[in-house]
């Protein structure tokens, strides 16, 4: 029988695990929900959120149970774990757990006659983990930026100005509202090192790209930046362990899970990572791919080669390349003011969207709309403007110029606050688009028109589980291998060319950007002015 590699994605809502073969085909899949699964912890997709609605935590005990009901599953449904070379796999992003002291040598030690709930639930110093949805540390983010020299000196060490859910802001919380939990603490662990460290039988170190959400990461120097540590919490260094490339093998599988479900005592663990660097290795990318996931919110995901900080949009070590750097800028308004836009002017169908959008030239004729259906990350603002070809505003469009209108804002407010990201456009990039609206080639064209590039389309569901997979194997791949040639899907499972950018309409958009760049800084302005006189 041949090899198999696990990939666990310990996501929000539950931790999922993929097997594929060395071919890289997918043999098992298996989940557990906790809401519905563990629903004694009473959580509500996977959280608690708390009275003031701006603490949300995680019961970490939760995520121990949830490993052991999903390993129970493999094993009553035969799957074979003497199979397994090697597992990896991710967190969500930015949530941590807070090790109690002596629980290493618990977590060492564990007997197969009992779970590992049953053998951890009293090992963590503060039994709730703050998640990325938490938005309770405002005042932390002023006190860490201010010890830097202000959020955009932040940004140049850590990849990323201040973000309420970072880990440092987190911890530098917890310092201060409950000391005497930090003070047992021994160890901290992101939800990527923690499920790591639960097949490890042992604390597995925080990786470079998961730790690149901390705002701790010097980023470039891939070492913890002293002055953020000190800022964040007394001791703090020794609580972290020192960060790894994601692609370190971090040791063999616990003696618990070789006894309890049949692993080979070799089974390599490689470092776990966060869901979105484990995603963009799920999607099998190669150097300079920009990855556009079209959902109800827009990300749009980087390869870089440099560490080009902004206010907007955020930076971490890349996954597959820990030379290189992967950024990431979030849209909150994709698909759902898309569909409006579909309801509202095409009568509710995606054909007649598409055939309205073919009545207007690219760049409709100058006009220009930006539509905010709800508070936007960047630009921070809210509403819908509409601009005619003097920049005059507008109250509205006829229904055909605000279909072609939506799309093309959206898509020239993903180029631009790409490029401040870092995103250079060359003769081999390449859009993979990717989600829901990827389907729809009418908006793929206005994306390949607008970043003049090709764009390709993949559908690759569970792509941060399957990143764990695929990163196991590259790490078993001799050293110096490039990523693309160790994972390289079945045709039937790349990206496929699925538009070409037409012929000379860079002549219409490079002013288009420009002009969309200063109605944007027009409309932020004055929204914020706004707001402050409110
Ligand atoms: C990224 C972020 C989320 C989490 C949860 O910064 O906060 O995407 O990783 O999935």
């Amino acid at each position: 029988m041949s090899d198999l590699f696990l990939g666990f994605d310990f996501s929000t809502q539950q931790i999922k695990v993929i097997a594929v073969d060395g071919d890289l085909n997918v043999k098992y899949d298996e989940h557990v929900k906790f809401d519905t699964d563990l629903p004694e912890f009473g959580t509500e997709n996977g959280a608690h959120i708390h009275a003031d609605k701006i603490t949300v935590t995680a019961p970490t005990v939760m995520w121990v149970k949830a490993l052991d009901l999903l390993l129970d599953k493999m094993k009553n449904a035969g799957f074979d774990f003497s199979r397994v070379a090697a597992m990896s796999g991710d967190g969500q992003q930015h949530g941590s757990v807070y090790w109690k002291k002596g629980a290493r040598s618990i977590l060492q030690n564990l007997s197969a006659d009992k779970s590992m709930y049953d053998q951890l639930k009293d090992s963590f110093a503060i039994p709730e983990s703050p998640i990325w949805m938490d938005a309770s540390t405002s005042s932390h983010i002023k006190t860490l930026e201010g010890a830097v020299g202000g959020p955009l000196e932040l940004a140049k060490i850590t990849g990323s100005r201040g973000f309420e859910r970072y880990t440092g802001l987190q911890i530098m919380k917890i310092v201060e509202t409950n000391r005497e939990g930090y003070n047992n603490t021994e160890r901290i662990s992101l939800v990527s090192s923690f499920g790591a460290s639960l097949l490890l039988g042992d604390y597995a170190p925080i990786d470079y790209s998961d730790g690149s959400g901390m705002n701790l990461l010097d980023i470039n120097k891939k070492t913890w930046s002293s002055t953020c540590l000190e800022v964040c919490g007394p001791g703090l260094a020794a609580r972290l362990g020192d960060p790894v490339p994601a692609n370190t093998v971090v040791g063999s599988v616990s003696q618990y899970l070789v006894s309890k479900y049949g692993f080979r005592a070799d089974c390599k663990v490689i470092a776990f990572t966060g869901d979105n660097p484990a995603s963009l290795a799920g999607l099998a990318p190669s150097e300079g791919d920009v990855i556009v996931s079209l959902g109800s919110s827009d990300t749009v995901f980087l390869w870089i080669p440099r560490a080009t900080p902004s206010m907007d949009g955020v930076i971490f070590v890349n996954p597959i390349d820990q030379a290189t750097f992967m950024g990431l800028v979030c849209f909150k308004n994709g698909s759902l003011s898309r569909a409006a836009v579909m309801e509202r002017c095409a009568g509710g169908s995606w054909d007649t969207f598409s055939e309205m959008l073919q009545k207007t030239p690219p760049g409709n004729n100058g006009n220009i709309g930006l539509y905010f259906d709800v508070p936007e990350i960047q630009p921070v603002v809210m509403g819908t403007y509409r601009f005619d070809e003097h920049n005059k505003q507008v109250e509205s469009f006829p229904p055909e110029v605000e279909v072609r209108a939506i799309l093309e804002g959206q898509f020239l407010a993903r180029l631009m606050y790409a490029q401040k990201c870092g995103l250079t456009i060359g003769p081999s990039t390449r859009v993979i688009a990717t989600g829901g609206a990827s389907a729809n080639s009418s908006i793929l064209q206005v994306i390949a028109d607008i970043f003049n590039v090709e764009v390709y389309v993949t559908d690759v569901p569970n792509s941060a589980a399957l990143g764990g997979c695929y990163r196991a194997i590259y790490a078993l791949a001799p050293k110096g291998s490039s990523f693309s040639k160790v994972i390289n899907p079945a045709v039937e499972h790349q990206p496929v060319c699925t538009c070409k950018h037409s012929p000379g309409l860079e002549k219409a958009y490079q002013p288009m950007l420009e002009r969309y760049r200063q109605l944007e800084e027009q409309v932020t302005t004055l929204y914020q002015a706004n707001q402050g006189n409110k």
